[in-house]
């Protein structure tokens, strides 16, 4: 409750903040996109994390406003970015949608309007969705996939391999990049069973037409192997933690 009560006040307040991280194309080497992750200090100065607060405005309802919020603050950023590039930056933006929010908010509508606001095109943006999200309602998720999709979004599907796991749900959603949770990728090099795994989730994105990315990249050996084993994105330690809009946009302007 104490929680919840700080959270509302926090959202309300916008005393919310993202961070930027970015994911870099392994065969090119260029940041082509940032994930947008949900920073919160409370006003004493502790720093929460968002495995700690996000379940806590699902199961409250806040994460409709934050969720809001995220969305419209990153396209914000990112037209910022485009200002500054003095036209398409050429970057992407990727933030997360929680399949409560899916359920509880006019997610689509919400998207498009806030890309239209922002001068920005549907194709700047990724969303990214867990496997949780086709356990509620699989017909309406895949409607609500389906009209992101129409907005020209590319559609990303989290942490995989650590959620639901019946693989029929791949085949009847347009999900484009599945990004491989870092339980498997960190530490892969010294683990035959996870590169066991990491190989295959390769080999079951390749056949059914998807990208990938590899999540907790945290050596440059990490990243030249998964590179070479046919993962498109990799993200991680070894390129950039989570930074400020700032930070992110010095790495961006100076690497690419
Ligand atoms: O990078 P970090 O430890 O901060 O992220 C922890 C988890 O919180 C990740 O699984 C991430 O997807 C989730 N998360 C971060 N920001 C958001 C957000 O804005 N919305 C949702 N739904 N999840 C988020
Ligand atoms: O949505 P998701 O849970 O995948 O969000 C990414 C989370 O992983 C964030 O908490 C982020 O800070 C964290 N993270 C990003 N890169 C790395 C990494 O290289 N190693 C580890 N251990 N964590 C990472
Ligand atoms: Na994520
Ligand atoms: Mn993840």
């Amino acid at each position: 409750f104490a929680m919840e009560t700080e959270l509302r006040h926090a959202v309300e307040e916008k005393r919310l903040r993202l961070h930027y991280q970015p994911i870099c194309d392994l065969a090119s080497g260029r940041i082509t996109k940032f994930e947008a992750l949900a920073r919160w200090r409370t006003q004493d100065g502790r720093e929460i994390s968002p495995t700690e607060f996000i379940p806590v405005a699902e199961e409250s309802g806040l994460i409709v406003p934050l969720g809001r919020w995220a969305i419209e603050e990153a396209a914000s950023t990112l037209a910022g970015w485009d200002r500054a590039a003095g036209g398409n930056s050429g970057v992407r933006m990727a933030v997360n949608l929680s399949a409560i929010q899916l359920q509880r908010d006019t997610v689509v509508d919400v998207i498009e309007r806030t890309l239209t606001a922002a001068g920005l095109t549907g194709d700047r943006f990724t969303l990214e969705l867990t496997e949780s999200v086709m356990v509620s309602d699989p017909d309406r998720i895949a409607d609500t996939m389906l009209a992101l999709k129409g907005l020209g979004a590319t559609l990303a599907l989290d942490d995989f391999g650590t959620g639901y796991s019946n693989l029929a749900y791949l085949q009847k959603l347009p999900i484009d990049i599945l990004k491989i949770d870092r339980s498997f990728v960190t530490g892969m090099l010294a683990d035959r069973d996870k590169l066991a795994i990491v190989r295959a989730i390769l080999g079951l994105a390749q056949a059914l037409g998807m990208r990938t990315t590899a999540e907790g990249v945290e050596t440059i050996e990490l990243g030249q192997t998964l590179g070479a084993l046919g993962c498109n994105y990799g993200q991680g330690y070894v390129y950039a933690r989570p930074l400020d809009a700032a930070a992110a946009w010095s790495m961006l302007a100076e690497r690419n």
